[in-house]
């Protein structure tokens, strides 16, 4: 379903690599000598492996070469770590957190979007396309009481898959926000439905895809982080059952408690869901 303004792999990638280098994250590694050797020699020893498994040819091996070259010039490093890494990161360090299930954050987050407080419309153009949707619930702690100055940070495509800041022609804060919930620990948000997503297709990783005969989608989903004061952040997605991609999402980031309940309103105004977060201590 892309569109006239069809952005291209390289420019959401080099975004998305920017915007990693701008976030400092780029030189802050502080992780000690034996992990690194620990890690880096396992999953050196573990390519060797597949090699000698596979009788690796060198016609696979130079494909490798400029594969690997080729994710860094696309700048689409960002984006194979996120689908096809990122899950099992996640997996394991929400393990011991009670409270609210997350998933992957994805390489399309941009902090400090504007505040606005609840009930919250999203930034959308005039005529903007899609089904409205109106995205609500509270803030509780683990012992069922309301928190105080919680926040919903939303960011999502639209109707076409594009993310703003990460394709040309779009609003600065197209579908992006930071929502305050009121004293009660209740958000409002009103949006439209994002649709079905299909990572770039042009790139390194659409390349590899195609090689594969893989498929490059992703179900619907809304990105969310939420937060408040003296509380663990929780990053995770929200996915709306029947997309034919729930089960075959190539980020493997779909986990059943993130499955929204669709309830239509009354007047032909679109759709409302409702998901409470539970947040856990620091
Ligand atoms: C996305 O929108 C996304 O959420 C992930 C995980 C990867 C690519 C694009
Ligand atoms: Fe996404």
């Amino acid at each position: 379903t892309r569109k006239e303004n069809e952005g291209t792999a390289v420019e959401a990638g080099s975004l998305a690599t920017e915007r990693f280098a701008q976030s400092g994250k780029l030189n802050k590694f502080e992780v000690p000598k034996e992990r690194v050797s620990l890690l880096a020699g396992e999953l050196i020893q573990a390519a060797n492996d597949i090699a000698i498994k596979h009788e690796v040819t060198y016609e696979e091996y130079n494909a490798l070469k400029a594969w690997l070259i080729k994710v860094g010039t696309d700048g689409e490093w960002p984006l194979f770590l996120d689908v096809w890494l990122e899950h099992t990161i996640e997996d394991i360090n929400s393990k011991e957190r009670p409270g609210t299930v997350g998933t992957i954050e994805g390489p399309y987050y941009v902090p400090n979007a504007p505040d606005m407080p609840t009930p919250a419309t999203l930034e959308m153009r005039e005529d903007e396309e899609g089904t409205p949707l109106l995205f609500h619930g509270n803030f509780t702690d683990t012992h069922g009481n309301p928190i105080q100055d919680a926040q919903v940070e939303i960011w999502h495509a639209d109707a076409a898959g594009f993310y703003s800041q990460y394709a040309p022609g779009l609003p600065e804060w197209l579908f992006r926000g930071t929502v305050k919930a009121d004293e009660n620990g209740y958000f409002e948000i009103n949006t439209m439905q994002p649709a079905p997503y299909q990572i770039p297709t042009d790139g390194a990783c659409g390349q590899l895809i195609g090689a594969a005969g893989w498929h490059a989608w992703r179900p619907a989903h809304i990105h969310i982080k939420v937060s408040a004061p003296g509380y663990q952040l929780v990053t995770q997605q929200l996915y709306f059952p029947g997309d034919p991609h729930n089960e075959d999402d190539i980020a493997s980031a779909v986990k059943p408690e993130l499955m929204l309940e669709v309830k239509e309103r009354e007047g032909g105004q679109g759709n409302q869901v409702e998901y409470n977060y539970v947040l856990a201590k620091e």
